[in-house]
């Protein structure tokens, strides 16, 4: 029997206001009746006419993503999209995506994750979505989502359909051709031209260098093979926890030391690696850790951006590059020696896109373990770490010798992130209403010893396209220049979860190293008091420190 296209009336649900990676919530929201019907009905009336347009779907494989694919896939071929290119077994990462979207000149992109979120029925699931050029969707389109939620009377799909997602090749679907894709090989072949992989071969095979890259169970596992044990030999075994599981093995697969516990431990081992790695749900970010340090996000980049002589796909390129605002001004170090400008922007891999599009920067980053460059438009947590590989291989050194050299050269931005998760709404907002009414007051005051110097919150003008972003984080400015920035997140599933960013410049030799967390000491407490962050919350220390 044919398909046929059907509208189906449902009430809108008046939550489904995209944060800063789009739309997450708790899976049990998500699996309501007609509650991703009515979402993905919103995007297909901002995105506009959609007939005989290409789009690409994918996922990080978390539980319920085959049947949103489905769902996704009967919905767009209901809005007359003629072709849909999707992940084989409905796996996408991120980064694999966005080269899709760019090279096969599709209209859009869908992708099923909440990213470093844990999954499963108690978990999170989300939608991300990516336009023409591979971004995810500015302010300007979730907005119109937004406002698109907010009056819909119902949906339109087929009343019936059967994909099969294991097998690789077109099928049709009433209209649509949908192709089954495998990612991986593109992904491979893109890395391929970036970075030497003759250099790299040499390094991971070379009997001194054990290398580990543990995908924790979500979707580089695939990628990571093909690349490091596949292409680059490093035996095998290299790559653990390398199959996606729909609950992620009951783990956070979020790449900081919380969770990624295991990578840790084994590389404090004696028999550990040199060089351990680890990637997070959708594999847009990125840690990576030596014998004796893990390397902090906000000094990846740095260190990418002053080495970047030394990867093929970088040298002598980068004309520009950007961090988001609470991340360290590490990179701003570099750049200044570099000659060339650094952007400061919005938390969120949005705002950077811009700037790439225009040609205006290279390389960014943000200090939650995401960095990237333009060879496509989100963050990419294997790209980092095939280019931290691709300087050791040039430089000849350990993880931890390079980044203190690093240090040695242009000072260390000793840098921590504490979380306070699950606030109840009402105080956190307030917390920060009442910081943000007192920021000429604090201005001149004296903290746990810090002068405060400057206080303001943070807003920002796209230098190229001129659209605006206001109330992106409280700043508090030391007169010796070290930092607090506080910003409630916009990723979280339940409550508020406020976020404090402090960072100290250090130069002397014997404090380089330091724990980062001696190095900002003050800070937090600063932080703390100066909001009243007990008073407000209940809460008399962060749940995450990273
Ligand atoms: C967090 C990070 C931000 C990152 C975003 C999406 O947002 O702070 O830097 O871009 O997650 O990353 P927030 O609003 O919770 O602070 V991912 O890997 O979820 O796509
Ligand atoms: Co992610």
């Amino acid at each position: 029997m044919i398909e046929r296209v059907i509208s189906v009336p449902a009430q809108p649900f008046h939550d489904q206001r995209p944060g800063t990676s789009g739309l997450r919530k708790r899976t049990a929201i998500f699996s309501q009746p007609h509650y991703l019907e009515l979402y993905l009905q919103a995007v297909i009336d901002a995105l506009g006419n959609l007939r005989g347009k290409t789009v690409v779907i994918g996922g990080d494989g978390r539980y319920h993503n085959r049947p949103a694919i489905e769902t996704a896939i009967r919905m767009l071929s209901a809005a007359e999209v003629s072709r849909v290119l999707v992940g084989r077994d409905g796996l996408m990462s991120t980064p694999a995506l966005s080269l899709m979207v760019r090279a096969k000149n599709a209209y859009a992109g869908l992708l099923f994750t909440a990213s470093h979120n844990p999954g499963g029925p108690q978990g999170d699931f989300g939608v991300k979505l990516n336009l023409g050029n591979g971004a995810p969707a500015p302010e300007r389109v979730t907005e119109a989502i937004f406002q698109h939620s907010r009056r819909l009377t119902g949906y339109r799909t087929l009343d019936r359909v059967a994909i099969d997602l294991a097998k690789p090749g077109a099928q049709l679907c009433f209209e649509t051709l949908v192709e089954v894709v495998d990612p991986v090989t593109d992904y491979a072949r893109a890395m391929e031209k970036l970075f030497d992989f003759a250099a790299l071969e040499k390094l991971i095979g070379s009997r001194d260098f054990r290398f580990r890259f543990d995908a924790m169970n979500a979707v580089t596992g695939p990628y990571a093979r093909e690349i490091f044990e596949n292409r680059l030999r490093a035996p095998v075994g290299s790559v653990v926890n390398a199959v996606p599981l729909e609950d992620f093995g009951g783990l956070h697969p979020d790449p900081g030391p919380s969770y990624a516990k295991d990578l840790f431990a084994a590389m404090a081992e004696d028999t550990g690696p040199d060089f351990g790695a680890a990637s997070d749900g959708d594999g847009d970010r990125h840690v990576v850790l030596g014998r004796d340090l893990a390397v902090a996000p906000s000094d990846s980049i740095a260190i990418l951006a002053a080495n970047h002589q030394a990867a093929p796909g970088y040298a002598k390129r980068v004309n520009g590059v950007a961090r988001s605002m609470p991340t360290s001004r590490a990179l701003d170090a570099v750049a200044k020696h570099l000659g060339v400008p650094c952007y400061e922007t919005p938390t969120g891999w949005k705002y950077f896109t811009s700037l790439l599009d225009s040609g205006r920067i290279v390389l960014c980053g943000e200090e939650s373990a995401g960095a990237g460059s333009d060879h496509a438009r989100e963050k990419d947590g294997l790209w980092a770490v095939l280019y931290w590989l691709n300087i050791l291989a040039v430089r000849r050194m350990s993880v931890g010798a390079l980044v203190r050299t690093h240090w040695r050269a242009f000072g260390r931005h000793a840098f921590q992130r504490l979380d306070y998760v699950g606030l109840e709404e009402d105080g956190a907002r307030a917390m920060m209403q009442d910081l943000r009414a007192r920021l000429r007051d604090i201005e001149g005051r004296r903290v746990h010893g810090l002068l405060i110097d400057t206080a303001d919150e943070y807003s920002y003008v796209d230098p190229v396209d001129g659209t605006t972003a206001d109330r992106q984080g409280i700043r508090i400015v030391t007169a010796d220049h070290a930092r607090i920035v506080y910003r409630l997140s916009g990723t979280g599933t339940s409550g508020e979860t406020l976020r404090i960013y402090v960072e100290r410049l250090v130069r002397e030799g014997d404090m380089l190293d330091a724990s980062a967390g001696r190095l900002v000491a003050g800070l937090p407490g600063a932080a703390a008091l100066l909001a009243d962050i007990p008073r407000y919350t209940g809460r008399s220390a962060p749940d995450v420190v990273s």
